[in-house]
């Protein structure tokens, strides 16, 4: 997609962010295919080829999930849960390619999805070093060396705040900041379930 073409955000957060909000989820399960995190990604594609070794692997992950969403019918994250721990939580965790791993690492870009929001909502116009910084607050503590440096020096890649709020595509900077400001709860509220979820059924480690 050509830069600034993208619905992105705005699909996103308008309305991804509410029916993964309704049913608890952060992946693949509402009503919306992929459940809102196409909206990101067709986003993160449109700022270019710098972050298409961040893009591709988000869509396998997303696709890996919607997958395993219509092959088994799962209704609900915790659905999936369930069922793939009904072999015991030594099968699950020697599974390079269940949903819940799968999740996991969504579910921490998650987290970095909404400091970086929050930081650019605030006004703070070096996106580079908001991006870092939710980075490493982040998924940093569980990327490896050359993941963490690639990914650092791709952030020096990012438009500056006006441009990031323009190709959000959401109309003036003005409005682009109401509309962070009605998505970020949503994303808050599907970090903090799956949070839970996963804390309750010790899943936060899984390899
Ligand atoms: C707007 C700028 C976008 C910055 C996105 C910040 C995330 C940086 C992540 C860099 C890592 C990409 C390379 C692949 C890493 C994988 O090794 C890890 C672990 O998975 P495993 O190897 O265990 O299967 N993958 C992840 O941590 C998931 C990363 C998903 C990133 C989704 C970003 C969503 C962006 C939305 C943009 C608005």
């Amino acid at each position: 997609r050509p830069r600034g073409s993208s619905p992105g955000l705005r699909v996103m957060c308008r309305r991804c962010c509410k029916h993964l909000w309704a049913q608890g989820c952060p992946l693949g399960f509402s009503s919306h295919p992929s459940g809102g995190w196409d909206g990101f990604l067709g986003f993160l594609q449109s700022l270019g080829a710098v972050f298409s070794f961040i893009s591709k692997d988000a869509v396998a992950k997303v696709t890996l999930l919607e997958t395993h969403r219509q092959r088994h019918n799962f209704v609900s994250l915790q659905s999936m849960v369930e069922q793939e721990l009904s072999a015991g939580p030594a099968a699950l965790r020697a599974r390079p390619d269940s949903g819940c791993r799968t999740v996991l690492r969504l579910h921490r870009a998650l987290r970095w999805l909404q400091l970086f929001l929050e930081g650019l909502r605030s006004g703070d116009p070096r996106t580079s070093v908001l991006c870092t910084d939710a980075y490493n607050a982040s998924l940093a503590a569980h990327h490896p060396w050359v993941i963490r440096k690639a990914a650092t020096l791709a952030f020096c890649a990012l438009p500056s705040r006006e441009a990031f709020l323009e190709v959000m595509n959401v109309g003036p900077p003005e409005e682009a900041v109401a509309m962070l400001g009605e998505a970020i709860p949503y994303i808050r509220d599907v970090y903090g379930i799956t949070e839970e979820l996963f804390e309750r059924h010790k899943l936060l480690d899984l390899p």
